[in-house]
């Protein structure tokens, strides 16, 4: 298991730990996720990123000493290199080509900004385009001479490489090759394939594996187009990669030596750059082309004034001529054979850029002190006449003066002891520093838990007393909420008719009578009633018809009895049922039960005043509609019309011995009946009733609650004997659970103090 993992491991334990305690769930864990993942990841990626040739490829290339990427005036292309570390004799490239359809974007691109189009018209081949980018080139008076040649060169190329490479081009997805696919010897000879402008024209990513040292654990190094790519995704890219969480750290190549200020792409960069927590404080700000304002005094004023104002206390400034250092090296290992690298190095190039800047900077640098260098740059001679000659006379001491003006073995020494000695130690101390405030509180958490643990009490006897102290006082609550209990659900229904159920079945009870009493008036017939009074005298064939009307008076108020015993039975089942359910949710109720481990006689007592309740109320209902059999005073009252028709009607069926001629009065006697009846049952349902049965729940269960409650303390002994039995077996319980809980937070503190002492030993520092 190497260190990293060790490391991942224990961290992750004590973030484990940490998500086990939920009191602690607020500290926030992003920054030691991401200081963990940067300290343990496989590859830390350095980012390169500037403007478009700022020369950001020139110092990748200066970094490894080594000619890897393609640097070159004027063509800013859109290709991605990536270079990571590779063992010896392991060296390779993998390409990714551009699809078609992304060439084609870029073609389209490219031409609107190029050409009219009045003249785009004309342009329908490959070829007819390239034809007049060479017309643009050749009027701008060469490939880099201006944006406009510039961006005609970049046009050519692309139409160029597409042709070249169309073999390795779908329509649609990214091509990838190997290096041993192009039949290349060598990571150089891929390098240079991809290195030519029109093939990294058509590249969309190039990964070079490369034996360095400096690319050694894990260390990838990224170039990126330029922030401000004339191909909008291209940038997007870029920065993309600048808020990328996996970037590790950033080198930012800034142009202000030769601009004379930070572009507003530049000043995007370098707040983008700030704002990703990923990167922290690991960035190189390289002030390249420093070269540039040796030969422009206000260059030169604006670059130092920029560096004191904006750059004043930042770490890792570095002002470089990754052209000038790049070559420099390149040239010390060449000679006279070779002509200083014109036949070796630069051979192909008709006018390389380096012998011109090598020439300029001999003649007017400034930075060549005269008594160490005699230096005659001359009109009368080529480029490379005098950079042979000049080169031939003053040998090293100059390139050594070259390279150190190029600041580039600065940068360099300043990124490899960056990255081979201060890198892991940082990245450790952010794990750590991040990790520190989450050991402390867990730790704090954990060591208060143990000491809380440690204090409770562990004599189970000790417990069981101090649970029974207060018994006498609790029977006596219980006692009191009982009693309170009653009395306010008996006032809810006697005094303030607050209690909804049982309102809604007394209306129900006033309905089923008054619904009752409708049903038997329209039920009645003289004939059924004829023959229930002939049948109470069997010797006698002829029935009177009072008889009759007072036979249907016993029906009337024996049906009605029927319904009034029933609903009144119903109405004092409602109510017992909700009070019995009401009273099991009350605190005094589950008390009781866990002071004596029963009810304490409540369900006995609601049982026999219910039946009590019960029978009461069905005499009463008895005992009112057996007065019902009376008349009402009314019923003789002189001048009613109901009166009149009756005894019409009566007069008429007299005549007869059979009821058939009083089947004609029947509507008339059903009209008396209801009114009379009506009367009488409003009597009962709005006035009497009610009365009664407030009366009757009262009275039953008010007394026999008082006494209930009164009996309660008495069980004092009952309950100490139950209770002390429970309490004993609780206690027993709760020393149980400390005694684990007690185990486990130890157990706790011994895995955690272990993975802080590995992370210790790993990160070289105590938490
Ligand atoms: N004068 C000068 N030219 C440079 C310097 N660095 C790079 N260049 C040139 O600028 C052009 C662009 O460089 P390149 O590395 O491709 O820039 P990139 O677009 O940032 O990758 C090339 O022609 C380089 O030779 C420098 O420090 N001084
Ligand atoms: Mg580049």
């Amino acid at each position: 298991m190497s260190a990293w993992t060790g490391l991942q491991q224990s961290v992750e334990q004590v973030l484990q730990l940490l998500n086990e305690e939920p009191s602690l769930g607020t500290i926030e864990l992003s920054a030691i996720r991401d200081s963990l993942k940067k300290a343990t990841a496989p590859t830390f990626e350095i980012v390169f990123a500037g403007a478009f040739s700022a020369g950001k490829s020139m110092l990748i290339n200066a970094l490894l000493e080594r000619e890897l990427l393609y640097s070159a005036e004027g063509h800013a292309t859109g290709t991605e290199c990536r270079v990571a570390y590779a063992a010896a004799g392991q060296e390779r490239v993998v390409l990714t080509f551009l699809s078609k359809d992304e060439i084609d974007e870029q073609t389209e691109i490219l031409c609107d900004r190029l050409f009219d189009s009045s003249d785009r018209s004309d342009l329908n081949t490959a070829q007819q385009i390239q034809a007049a980018c060479q017309r643009i080139i050749a009027e701008e008076g060469g490939e880099s001479k201006s944006d406009r040649a510039k961006q005609a060169t970049a046009l050519k190329y692309l139409l160029q490489g597409w042709m070249d490479n169309q073999a390795h081009i779908a329509p649609k997805e990214n091509r990838t090759m190997a290096m041993e696919e192009f039949n290349f010897a060598n990571l150089q000879e891929a390098a240079n394939y991809a290195r030519r402008g029109t093939n990294s024209a058509v590249l969309k990513l190039v990964e070079y594996y490369c034996h360095h040292p400096l690319l050694q654990d894990g260390n990838v190094l990224v170039d990126t187009p330029g922030i401000d790519a004339p191909v909008k995704r291209d940038a997007a890219l870029t920065y993309a990669k600048i808020t990328d969480p996996d970037t590790a750290a950033v080198v930012c190549v800034l142009k202000t030596a030769s601009a004379g200020d930070l572009t507003t792409e530049e000043t995007e960069l370098l707040e983008k750059t700030k704002h990703n927590p990923g990167i922290r404080d690991r960035v190189f700000y390289v002030f390249n082309r420093v070269d540039e304002s040796w030969y422009n005094a206000q260059l030169a004023d604006r670059l130092t004034r920029l560096i004191a104002s904006q750059f004043r206390d930042t770490a890792r400034v570095y002002k470089t001529s990754g052209l000038l250092g790049f070559y420099g090296g390149q040239v010390r290992t060449t000679g006279l054979n070779d002509r200083f690298g014109l036949d070796s190095i630069f051979a192909g190039e008709s006018m390389p850029q380096f012998v011109n800047e090598f020439n300029r900077y001999c003649a007017s640098s400034g930075r060549l002190p005269i008594d160490r260098f005699r230096i005659d740059v001359r009109s009368y001679e080529s480029a490379s006449e005098n950079y042979t000659r000049i080169l031939g006379s003053e040998g090293s001491p100059l390139i050594d003066q070259l390279i150190s003006d190029s600041g580039i073995e600065a940068f360099r020494s300043g990124v490899t002891r960056y990255l081979t000695e201060e890198k892991r130690p940082l990245l450790l101390a952010n794990v750590m520093s991040d990790l520190r405030p989450i050991a402390q509180a867990l730790r704090k958490v954990y060591l208060e838990r143990a000491s809380g643990l440690r204090s409770q009490p562990t004599d189970v006897e000790l417990l069981r007393e101090q649970g029974l102290q207060r018994l006498g006082l609790m029977l006596q609550k219980v006692a009191e909420e009982l009693q309170l209990h009653i009395e306010d659900e008996l006032n809810q229904v006697v005094a303030s008719g607050r209690n909804e159920a049982f309102e809604s079945q007394f209306r129900r009870l006033q309905g089923q009578l008054v619904t009752r009493l409708d049903e038997l008036v329209a039920e009645f017939s003289v004939g059924m009633v004829h023959e229930r009074a002939q049948g109470s005298h069997s010797r006698n064939s002829v029935v009177p018809l009072l008889g009759i009307l007072a036979e249907a008076f016993y029906y009337l108020a024996n049906g009605l009895e029927d319904t009034l015993v029933e609903a009144s039975r119903d109405l004092v089942n409602g109510f017992f049922e909700q009070l019995d359910d009401r009273i099991s949710q009350q605190r005094y109720y589950r008390e009781m039960n866990r002071l004596v481990g029963h009810d304490g006689g409540i369900a006995a007592l609601l049982l026999q005043a219910k039946e009590l309740a019960s029978l009461a109320l069905v005499n009463a209902a008895r005992v009112e509609c057996d007065r019902y059999v009376r008349e009402c005073e009314s019923f003789f009252a002189e001048g009613t019309t109901s009166i009149f028709q009756l005894r019409e009607t009566m007069a008429q069926a007299c005549r007869g011995y059979d009821y058939s001629n009083m089947v004609a009065a029947e509507p008339a006697i059903r009209q008396l009946l209801k009114l009379d009846f009506e009367q009488k049952v409003k009597m009962t349902v709005l006035r009497t009733f009610r009365q009664t049965i407030n009366q009757t729940l009262n009275s039953v269960l008010l007394e026999r609650s008082r006494s209930l409650v009164i009996s309660i303390p008495d069980r004092y002994d009952e309950a100490r004997s139950f209770l002390g039995d429970v309490l004993r077996r609780e206690a027993e319980e709760q020393v149980l659970q400390r005694d684990q809980l007690l185990a486990e937070i130890e157990e706790k503190i011994v895995v955690f103090e272990g993975a802080i002492d590995r992370i210790g030993a790993i990160g070289g520092n105590t938490l």
